[in-house]
């Protein structure tokens, strides 16, 4: 097992540092302190070849202009709030609205746009990193000042966990994921339309032409969302389901989990991919947008990877039968998932 940390560019005249972490079957997982973005993790296939399983891009100018958040820890809020304004004890907030008149992602300077204070983490049986950063009161709209905590570990039974936690010092709304896009082919060889995902949901949000939830929410059955006995993502994109033309001839809905746990798995390769979460839903996002900018491997096109962002539900401010958003005065907000690189041989 090791953990090294090293020059990796700079931003805002602000030392980057990337960070590799690697355990004894040789699973590597590669971030940097901006935005926490996971940049590399290698996994071995069913013959052992260590290979590339998220996108991303060869150097920090890449993530710097990225619009697709690669890899990054999104927050305050993850996905989209309406209208960029929300109302909370009877305070009216104002978010930046960074995608038309709707806020998105944590807004201009979301947590996935700044630089992150870090410590290595060198134990007995995992390595790992902890990042930190301050949020002032006010940042992106938001109320309340919160210091996250970030962890990410990996330990000998190939497990890489990401945690978050955050006290804030008033009322504010917290829900952060992470936007890694997964291929588990190796090195970008296929798209992930032949990845059979697995999901034990029975219900997802209806969106709009927004892209924002309309607060219905859907039965699987009978749909293309029916991922409960595994499914290929190319049964979407393949669909003449509204839902699925509605945002790109792909997936980028959320999931309510009945089982809080999610596997990903590429056939060709015998690699899965098993994620499992504290949250209660999932957004699946097929990268149906991605496109119009090169990155590692070549050039970006839709159904290059898939995000299996666990998450509160998006909007949820302004949807009181979903699941709270808001952490209170003096609480600990607490965010976890695993992921666990299964070698299916
Ligand atoms: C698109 O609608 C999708 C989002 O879900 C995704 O997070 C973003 O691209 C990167 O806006």
């Amino acid at each position: 097992m090791e953990v090294t940390a090293y020059h990796y560019g700079a931003f805002e005249n602000q030392e980057v540092q990337a960070f590799t972490l690697k355990n004894n079957n040789g699973l590597t997982v590669t971030c940097i302190d901006y935005g926490c973005i996971i940049t590399e993790i290698l996994a071995p296939d069913r013959n052992g070849n260590l290979e590339n399983v998220v996108l991303g891009f060869d150097d920090l100018e890449g993530y710097l202009a990225d619009t697709s958040y690669q890899g990054a820890i999104v927050g305050r809020t993850a996905g989209r709030t309406r209208g960029g304004q929300f109302e909370l004890n009877g305070e009216t907030y104002s978010l930046d609205q960074n995608e038309n008149n709707n806020h998105i992602h944590g807004g201009v300077k979301g947590f996935s746009k700044v630089v992150w204070d870090s410590k290595i983490l060198n134990e007995e049986n995992r390595v790992g990193v902890e990042f930190k950063y301050r949020s002032e009161d006010g940042e992106g709209g938001y109320p309340g000042t919160v210091e996250m905590t970030v962890t990410y570990t990996l330990n000998k039974e190939n497990e890489f966990v990401i945690s978050a936690k955050g006290v804030p010092d008033a009322d504010t709304l917290l829900n952060i994921t992470n936007h890694a896009y997964f291929n588990l082919s190796g090195d970008v060889k296929n798209d992930v339309l032949d990845h059979e995902l697995t999901i034990k949901s029975s219900k997802f949000l209806e969106l709009d032409e927004e892209f924002l939830p309309t607060g219905k929410l859907l039965d699987v059955t009978g749909t293309v969302f029916d991922f409960q006995n595994g499914r290929k993502i190319s049964d979407g994109p393949k669909s003449n389901d509204e839902q699925i033309a509605l945002v790109g001839q792909g997936y980028d809905h959320p999931f309510m989990l009945d089982e809080k746990v999610v596997h990903l798995y590429d056939e060709a390769s015998g690699r899965r991919l098993v994620v499992e979460t504290n949250q209660p839903a999932v957004v699946v996002y097929t990268s149906n947008t991605l496109k119009g900018f090169n990155m590692r491997g070549g050039e970006a096109r839709p159904y290059l990877g898939v995000c299996l962002e666990t998450q509160g539900l998006p909007d949820a401010i302004h949807h009181p039968n979903f699941p709270s958003v808001v952490t209170k005065k003096d609480e600990q907000y607490h965010w976890e998932t695993k992921y666990t690189f299964v070698n299916q041989g």
